[in-house]
């Protein structure tokens, strides 16, 4: 069935986050201000063309500029941006600002990566590990540092995960390749995700349920592809999925622990060259 509304917020996902219901405010009126002077302009544009149309014995007059009309034209907009400007400072500053960002109840690492979601958790000791640039590998996206005793048992996830409702969330927010968009269409959030710089996201949800991770950044062929699934859930709930999650990392850390595997070095080079390279000295 074709759903008419004249008010476009109904097209958007339910807001869940303590900010949504004031950002959806703003582009309520922004909205309106905007079909406000859309109609304004389409009423005089149409006047004008039938009260100034060709007509036997009217001659058109030559005007040089008014400087009422160019006043009012040059002031009206300037109140009009400024006026939303201070209207949404205060939202700004309490999403964007990081001396902003209240105290974390719960706080990871996020990275892009064409076209997955990493997540890191603390893990057990509610610690995330030091990171560097330097130790990123395919096989340690985040750069855990190997020598930091906190990065031990720190988990990292791929796709789906969890938070819990009614908690301040500090997400760190990070690329390994490309530029990508953290985007929580329900939360209200989109920000970039950039390669090289750690950038603070929070948001406090409201609501449990399942909710979608997009990227919201044209990022390569599998950008449509490029989602994750974000579980929000109780206090209880989400303590049981962490527990599970950290027994878990408990055991792979002690099984490592009970039979070391060497260090992988980089394979010694055969005495034999391999056919074919014989020759390739000079
Ligand atoms: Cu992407």
């Amino acid at each position: 069935m074709f759903d008419f509304s004249w008010n476009m917020l109904t097209y958007f996902p339910p807001g869940i986050s303590t900010y949504s219901e004031s950002l959806d405010d703003l582009f309520r009126l922004v909205y309106w201000i905007s079909a406000a002077i859309f109609v304004l302009v389409q009423i005089v544009l149409v006047t004008f063309i039938f009260k100034y149309r060709t007509r036997p014995g009217h001659k058109s007059i030559y005007h040089h500029g008014n400087n009422v009309v160019e006043f009012v034209w040059t002031l009206a907009p300037t109140v009009l941006f400024a006026g939303l400007g201070l209207y949404s400072d205060e939202m700004w500053k309490v999403m964007k600002y990081s001396s902003r960002v209240p105290s974390p109840d719960v706080e990871i690492d996020v990275v892009g990566q064409a076209f997955n979601w990493n997540v890191r958790y603390p893990g057990g000791d509610g610690i995330l590990g030091k990171r560097h640039a330097r130790y990123r590998t395919a096989q340690n996206l985040f750069g855990i540092d190997p020598t930091d005793v906190h990065g031990k048992d720190d988990i990292v996830l791929t796709g789906e995960f969890n938070l819990p409702i009614n908690k301040n969330v500090v997400v760190h927010l990070s690329s390994v390749d490309v530029l990508h968009s953290y985007f929580l269409p329900n939360f209200r959030i989109k920000q970039d995700a950039v390669p090289g710089s750690w950038i603070d996201v929070w948001f406090n949800g409201t609501k449990p349920g399942k909710y979608e991770l997009a990227c919201a950044e044209l990022c390569g062929s599998g950008h449509y592809a490029m989602r994750g699934v974000l579980n929000m859930q109780s206090d209880a709930d989400f303590a049981t999925w962490m527990d599970a999650k950290i027994t878990a990392k408990k055991a792979i850390l002690a099984a490592q622990a009970a039979n070391p595997q060497p260090e992988v070095a980089t394979p010694a080079p055969s005495s034999a060259p391999p056919a074919g390279e014989h020759g390739s000295s000079h």
